[in-house]
């Protein structure tokens, strides 16, 4: 056998060391923008992330619900491949057809209706835009919009900001549905308008075209809506049935593939990927994984991943490493295959992307995965707890908590995943499971949990002197921790009071 030198290590045995953090190295400054698909040095790399964050390629995780509103706060889902293929390609055309920056509103307001109403029902639909038309029906006339902090309006302004949507709308300047953006663009140019609303025939409001950057008045109009993408999304797939998954997915405009496999080092992993890069000329782009050292780290680099992701058995839902004794600590895992990582770029000048998938349970534990070389993370636990996730919200033991089962438990029977090839005659059933399942504590919205872990990971950042991702893989200062200091860094050798136990 071959024995590893280092103990295998988890995030929660490592701090972060201060850096010196200067006037500019302030959370304003710090850029979360991540590559997420392989580039040549000197390049950008295809797909990037305005949040090093992607959601787990699970049925209790990543859904199209879920995958819109973390498309929206800057990161990406991977719709669960463990369902039909046309059930899946659906959600992802559900995803793409939801435009960045479009908002429908088929809210019954009429401009009788007061401010806080409006803002009542905008909290009610979660929308962030809401209608307003002369009957307050969706084919009513349509005579304005009440916007929010989603479109950079903060709460206070808002009374003035419903003047100023008002007045350009009195003018009642509308788009055709079928008009092209650049002649929008013409029309939000020469009418000054922040946006324009875009009625069919029957003037029913279809959708907005917003000027992005409205306060910007200086900025051509052209580049601010060349910017008004669709959402992105990814979607997992298995090595059984990729020949027919894949082309459903690309056709229903899947940005990026990830193999979803508990052990990606394998050959059946890389016939997937090759396969996948032969029949669209290198063109659909498409991560591998799991592993967790350099061995499997090249060999799917060779089979042409784009992304690699590493973690085995340390996802809060797991039992692999009870049931099969196959794993290693989430850091260490990243710390080996980084190495890898830039050894090769070194060598060949094109850069991997890491995925740490598993093993987060303190916001920080992201910083470090990040400060250790990791580009971005998934998660599943994370984002199990919030409103948007697919699961059912219940009340347990006087406490709400959301559903959150493994891919690897009876409930989601993703044999695929676990698959280790041969025996066909199982496949319709596990023999036995390598994940639980559980609750989590419920946490409201995804948007308000994203923004408390963002600053977090900022302030950290800026502690450690860096205000971008690619710094703080170079710049970082990590320190093991011995079990005493873990004591030290709570709260200790105090009577706690009962309001400060949360
Ligand atoms: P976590 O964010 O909940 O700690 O971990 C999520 C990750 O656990 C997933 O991205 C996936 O790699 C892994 N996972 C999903 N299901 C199982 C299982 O049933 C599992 N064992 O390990």
């Amino acid at each position: 056998a071959h024995y590893f030198n280092e103990i295998s290590r988890t995030f929660n045995e490592y701090l972060l060391i201060p850096g010196l953090t200067t006037k500019d190295t302030n959370p304003g400054n710090v850029s979360l923008k991540t590559p997420i698909v392989k580039y040549n040095k000197g390049e950008k790399s295809a797909i990037e992330l305005n949040i090093p964050f992607v959601s787990a390629i699970m049925q209790s995780v990543s859904d199209d619900g879920l995958a819109i509103a973390l498309a929206r706060n800057g990161g990406l889902s991977f719709i669960y491949g463990s369902q039909a293929i046309d059930t899946q390609a659906e959600m992802v055309r559900r995803v793409k057809k939801f435009k960045a920056g479009f908002v429908v509103s088929d809210a019954n307001v009429t401009p009788e209706h007061t401010l806080a109403d409006i803002l009542a029902l905008k909290k009610k639909t979660g929308h962030s835009t809401v209608g307003i038309t002369e009957d307050g029906s969706p084919n009513g006339k349509f005579v304005g919009i009440v916007t929010s902090r989603d479109y950079r309006v903060s709460k206070t302004s808002l009374d003035t900001k419903v003047k100023e949507f008002m007045t350009p709308f009195s003018k009642m300047v509308y788009g055709k549905a079928g008009i092209t953006l650049s002649e929008a663009n013409d029309i939000i140019w020469d009418n000054k308008l922040n946006c324009l609303p875009i009625v069919d025939e029957d003037q029913k409001l279809q959708y907005f075209v917003f000027r992005k950057d409205y306060d910007d008045h200086k900025k051509n109009p052209n580049e601010l809506l060349d910017e008004n993408k669709t959402l992105m999304v990814g979607a997992g797939i298995n090595t059984r049935d990729h020949a027919e998954r894949v082309p459903a997915l690309v056709e229903a405009g899947v940005d990026i593939l990830c193999v979803d496999s508990s052990d990606g080092y394998s050959e059946y992993q890389r016939e997937a990927i090759e396969w996948v890069k032969r029949e669209y000329n290198g063109e659909v782009k498409i991560g591998g994984g799991n592993v967790v050292d350099k061995d499997g780290f090249m060999y799917l680099v060779e089979a042409g991943a784009d992304f690699v992701k590493v973690g085995v058995g340390g996802g809060s839902i797991c039992i692999t490493r009870e049931q099969k004794g196959i794993g290693r600590g989430q850091a260490t895992s990243i710390i080996e295959v980084v190495e890898a990582r830039n050894e090769y770029f070194e060598k060949t000048g094109i850069y991997i992307p890491i995925c740490s998938d598993g093993g987060i349970v303190q916001d920080y534990h992201m910083v470090l995965a990040l400060a250790m070389g990791a580009d971005f993370m998934m998660m599943g636990r994370y984002f199990a707890r919030f409103d948007e996730s697919p699961t059912k919200k219940l009340k347990v033991g006087g406490n709400f908590v959301k559903e959150y089962w493994g891919e690897g438990s009876a409930r989601a029977r993703n044999w695929q995943r676990y698959d280790m090839g041969g025996d066909e005659d199982s496949n319709d059933g596990m023999k036995f499971e390598e994940g639980v399942d559980s609750y989590v504590p419920y946490a409201g919205k995804l948007k308000d949990n994203l923004n408390v872990t963002l600053a977090k990971i900022k302030s950290t950042m800026c502690s450690c002197g860096a205000i971008s991702i690619p710094q703080l893989h170079t710049d970082a200062k990590i320190t093991l921790v011995s079990s005493t200091s873990i004591i030290e860094g709570g709260a200790h050798d105090v009577i706690l009071k009962e309001t400060s136990n949360g």
